[in-house]
């Protein structure tokens, strides 16, 4: 397949003014109309009107009135070729494409019945021949018509200005965006829908339509998204002085869809598990994703829609910047500096679970990529998650005010533009006077990088120096511009003031920012009267891996004291780590000696536990032990079988030795009365069922029982969910509660996922479990969610099966990956990914992994984005 090269971009020969786009919906034979006004782009270095196409029928082109006849146009693979057009050029195209036969869920499809699109990367040109390339931005406007009966709503981009009925059993609705927009913007919905609907009030005075669209039946469920939406508008203009620049702005959920939304100017199209939500479906942790991504898809109106991406490879321009929205929008809705903080931890463990393992592995590409086969498979946590990373570090390098005077200067640049990674940090570097010329590596360079501190305390003169370098695992890197946060804890565990040599922090400060741009530096602390415990990497900083030679008695310090709650989480995270690799070695040398866990590190846990002066929330993730998949990544020769055991062993000795603090807990943490997804009650929940999951490693008739209470008494989704999952982990017989689980949500698909996905996650499921809920009749390859739930969930949270000794999972991923190829190669490339980190095995397994892959790889009728994973992997 074709690489696609960074460096090939050139801009288009022409450029669109307008789109005129009509629709003769029918599942099975859909015909699209497409009048398009181009002109010559001045700044064009190809002179041939270039459009793309993919899966229609081309019917009839037109050029300036006249049909184009064979020998006047070429098509060849993609890309339809005019040559020789004049400067001014109005195309009419008219195509056919199958919506019913659409499994890949880009371009126009059927779901439930429904008409949907999918645009984003390249689906427009599964609908229609256009230039699809994000550097392409014209006016649309969209005339539906279809069966109004079956298909009432009819919904496109901007306003509508007009409907009406066709005569026949068809109606029409016309809509008009009057915003420019680059074509993956473009969306149409067609179906059979309900709304919630509310007229809204912006800052300015000015009334804007809000509406959410589900199917009937699901009217229940929309206040959580409605409310979220109301949330974000508010926040934008607020912290960014964004308003909404549409008068009626649609969110519309959808059973069948290939990522969490989409952000499409005022039609935004989301996955129902991103809309629906009231308490008796809905986890506190599904309650969290709604409102952020609503709010992400509502921040991309600016942040990706008024400014958009010149090419692909810019694609974190518009995601790296409207995560970091999104999260900022989380925290603040919060509003508490404990909850900030948990909303960060988080966000630390997601990057560690995922980015930093896929910056390691196969798959590794910098925040701006160079070069790809397919653009979907780049949608990855490198480009959304340390992209927000890239953009959090300008922020902590300019700060808040600052931070808000790039992004100003930024819109006023660039409103209506296609612009690059380099626009943006030009803006945030030319409205705060810096030079962040070295900053650019951020976004050239893969990999996380290293950062290795030394200390020396020099009693005499009060100095402390810490030495930071840097390193990166690519040998022609150069350094970054890492923002390193540090403080310094007394022996007392007080916050000492800082004076940093050379620094201009303010007076008294605890936290100071050491700006690390050498491979090398040392920065002295002075007027320090005593050896201070240092706080390195506050409020993680950087994207880095920080090696710091900590003592035990220096980070059971931190784990008491540290006034950074992300650095007090990581401390506890250490001390863990420490004991988790050494209990797997143990297991893994088949010792005789029996596993043991010492008494300092429970005692910290337990001091942790029943500190009720720490929010909840807070305490449950700093009882969080490091996820296996993290322990994996810290050994060279990873075996999953000894990381489980060592981890069972330590969830076990924790569950036992702290019985009674445990129970207490869970009975402390109480949310009775009606329930609310606010932080402070979820954060409760949260730490109760964790208090629940280790007491349930070794049931017994008392825990048992709370458990089985709980899972039969729940007033809400998550206490429910929760002692389920604690139920059937702990090895008694729970097949009673999973039957009532399934049949008392048996229509509510959201839920049935969810029903899947635990069983997938249980270690005792294995691949002939999972084969035989694949045979339940309420699972299906072709939904997205549903396959994500059972197939995903067993090879990504199942990996003491999923590495089975005999390597049976592995022959079963590999048929999938293929079974899911041929109905959506989006998915089926996901899917893919789990064998990402197969080199890293004990050779027994990776012979058996690399022989899956191989089977893979010898099908001969691999999509690219498969091909693509498959082909780096066995790189
Ligand atoms: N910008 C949206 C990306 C997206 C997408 C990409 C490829 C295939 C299907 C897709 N659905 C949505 C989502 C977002 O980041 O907001
Ligand atoms: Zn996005």
């Amino acid at each position: 397949p074709l690489t696609i090269y960074r460096k090939d971009y050139t801009p288009p020969a022409f450029l669109v003014d307008t789109v005129e786009l009509g629709f003769d919906l029918d599942p099975h034979r859909t015909i699209v109309a497409n009048r398009i006004t181009m002109q010559r782009n001045p700044d064009g270095t190809n002179c041939d009107i270039v459009l793309h196409g993919e899966e229609i029928e081309l019917v009839q082109l037109r050029m300036n009135g006249k049909v184009l006849q064979a020998g006047e146009y070429s098509i060849e693979g993609v890309l339809l070729t005019i040559k020789n057009a004049p400067d001014q050029v109005v195309l009419e195209i008219e195509t056919v494409c199958v919506p019913v036969e659409n499994t890949t869920l880009s371009g126009l499809y059927v779901s439930n019945g429904n008409f949907f699109t999918q645009c984003e990367a390249e689906g427009f040109r599964r609908i229609t021949y256009f230039p699809d390339r994000p550097d392409v931005m014209a006016k649309y406007t969209v005339m539906l018509r279809a069966d109004k009966a079956t298909y009432p709503v009819l919904l496109s981009n901007g306003n509508l200005i007009e409907e009406g009925d066709l005569g026949d059993g068809r109606h029409y609705a016309k809509w008009e965006d009057p915003f420019k927009k680059p074509s993956y913007l473009f969306a149409l919905v067609a179906a059979k829908l309900v709304c919630q609907e509310e007229t809204y009030t912006l800052n300015s005075g000015r009334d804007v339509l809000l509406q959410v669209w589900v199917e009937d039946g699901n009217l229940d469920k929309t206040d959580y998204a409605m409310q979220s939406l109301k949330n974000s508008i508010r926040w934008d203009e607020e912290r960014f002085g964004l308003e909404l620049d549409l008068d009626r702005f649609m969110i519309v959920a959808v059973g069948d869809f290939n990522m969490g939304a989409m952000e499409n100017k005022g039609l935004n199209i989301f996955n129902t598990k991103f809309v629906l939500a009231n308490p008796r479906v809905a986890t506190d942790i599904d309650y969290a994703g709604i409102e952020a991504v609503v709010g992400h898809e509502y921040f991309h109106n600016w942040t990706g829609n008024r400014v958009t991406c010149r090419d692909w490879f810019q694609l974190s321009l518009k995601e790296g910047l409207t995560v970091f929205r999104d999260q900022e929008f989380s925290a603040d809705m919060i509003g508490s500096d404990s909850g900030r903080a948990v909303t960060r931890i988080d966000q630390v463990r997601t990057l560690r679970q995922a980015q930093f393992p896929e910056d390691a592995g196969p798959m590794s590409h910098p925040v701006r990529p160079d070069s790809f086969v397919e653009i979907n498979n780049f949608y990855t946590v490198t480009v959304y998650e340390k992209g927000a990373e890239v953009v959090r570090m300008y922020q902590t390098l300019v700060g808040r005010d600052g931070f808000r005077k790039g992004m100003d200067l930024y819109f006023e640049r660039h409103d209506g533009q296609a612009v690059t990674c380099d626009d943006f940090r030009a803006a945030m570097a030319d409205a705060n006077g810096r030079d962040l010329r070295q900053f650019e590596r951020w976004y050239s360079q893969a990999g996380t990088p290293v950062v290795t501190a030394r200390t020396r305390y020099d009693a005499v003169k009060r100095n402390f120096d810490i030495i930071l370098s840097q390193r990166s695992n690519h040998p022609d890197q150069l350094p970054f511009h890492i923002p390193v946060a540090v403080g310094l804890l007394g022996e007392d565990g007080r916050a000492l003031p800082l004076t940093l040599d050379g620094g201009t922090q303010e007076q008294g400060a605890t936290t100071v920012v050491l700006e690390l741009t050498e491979q090398e530096q040392i920065f002295r602390f002075r007027n320090i009267d005593e050896r201070p415990t240092p706080s390195i990497l506050r409020d993680f900083s950087a994207p880095v891996i920080l090696e710091y030679d900590y003592t035990d008695d220096e980070l059971l310090h931190l784990f008491r004291h540290d006034s950074d709650p992300v650095n007090r989480w990581e401390a506890g995270q250490r001390l863990a780590m420490a004991r988790l690799l050494k209990l797997t070695a143990q297991v893994a040398a088949k010792q005789d000696k029996p596993l043991k866990l010492d008494t300092t590190f429970l005692d910290a846990q337990r001091a942790l536990l029943i500190d009720d002066t720490l929010d909840p929330a807070f305490r449950e993730l700093a009882l969080i032990l490091p996820s296996e998949g993290i322990i994996a990544e810290q050994m060279d020769v990873v075996d999953p079988h000894a990381i489980h055991t060592a981890r069972q062993f330590m969830r076990r000795t924790i569950g036992t030795e702290l019985r009674a603090e445990l129970l207490a807990q869970y009975h402390a943490n109480q949310t009775p009365g009606e329930y609310s997804p606010d932080a402070l009650s979820a954060g409760k929940r949260a730490l109760k069922n964790l208090c629940l999951s280790y007491l349930l490693v070794t049931p017994d008739a008392v825990t048992l029982s709370l458990a089985q209470h709980q899972c039969e008494q729940a007033g809400n989704m998550t206490d429910r969910f929760a002692a389920l999952v604690a139920l059937i982990h702990s090895g008694v017989d729970a097949s009673a509660y999973l039957q009532r689980f399934y049949d008392d949500f048996s229509s509510e698909a959201l839920v049935i996922d969810k029903w899947f996905a635990m069983q997938a996650a249980t270690p005792a499921t294995d691949v002939a479990a999972v084969r035989k809920l694949m045979a339940h009749p309420a699972f299906t390859l072709k939904n997205p969610n549903r396959a994500r739930s059972l197939l995903f969930n067993f090879t990504n949270a199942n990996p003491s099966q999923f590495h089975a000794a005999d390597g049976s999972a592995y022959a079963f991923w590999a048929e999938h990956v293929i079974k899911l190829d041929a109905i959506n190669p989006q998915v089926a490339a996901r899917f893919a990914r789990s064998m990402d980190r197969w080199r890293r095995y004990a050779p027994a397994l990776q012979a058996k992994m690399k022989a899956a892959l191989e089977q893979v790889a010898a099908q001969t009728k691999l999509s690219n984005d498969v091909l693509e994973v498959i082909t780096k992997a066995l790189a």
